[in-house]
């Protein structure tokens, strides 16, 4: 195997380059664990907290077609859904193709 193609298996050397938000409130254990994964895997996020919000918390459901709960992600602006989507994505190794793009 080649030096490039070890970096870039390498998650230490990989590089994120999609934008994510997260959607979350303070009493939240699920939004902490999507946010330790992230963070883990050294992406960048925008965390919005909706805690004393309804009207940003409303502007969340609408985006996440309907989707009531907390966290709700999204990557390049596209809902993925919450912590347990979030896990998913990160198992079945679709969600580093999802933030290299
Ligand atoms: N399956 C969801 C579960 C999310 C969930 O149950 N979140 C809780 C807070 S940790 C929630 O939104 N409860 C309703 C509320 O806070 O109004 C996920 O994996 O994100």
């Amino acid at each position: 195997m080649d030096f490039s193609t070890l970096l870039a298996n390498n998650r230490i050397w990989r590089e994120y380059v999609a934008t994510v938000q997260i959607y979350t409130t303070t009493y939240c254990p699920y939004c902490v664990r999507a946010k330790a994964l992230l963070a883990r895997k050294g992406v960048h996020f925008e965390e919005i907290d909706v805690t004393d919000d309804p009207a940003l918390r409303e502007k969340m459901v609408r985006l996440a077609g309907g989707r009531r709960t907390v966290p709700e992600i999204f990557i390049n602006g596209k809902i993925i859904g919450g912590f347990e989507e979030l896990r998913a994505l990160d198992d079945s190794g679709e969600l580093d193709a999802m933030l290299s793009s």
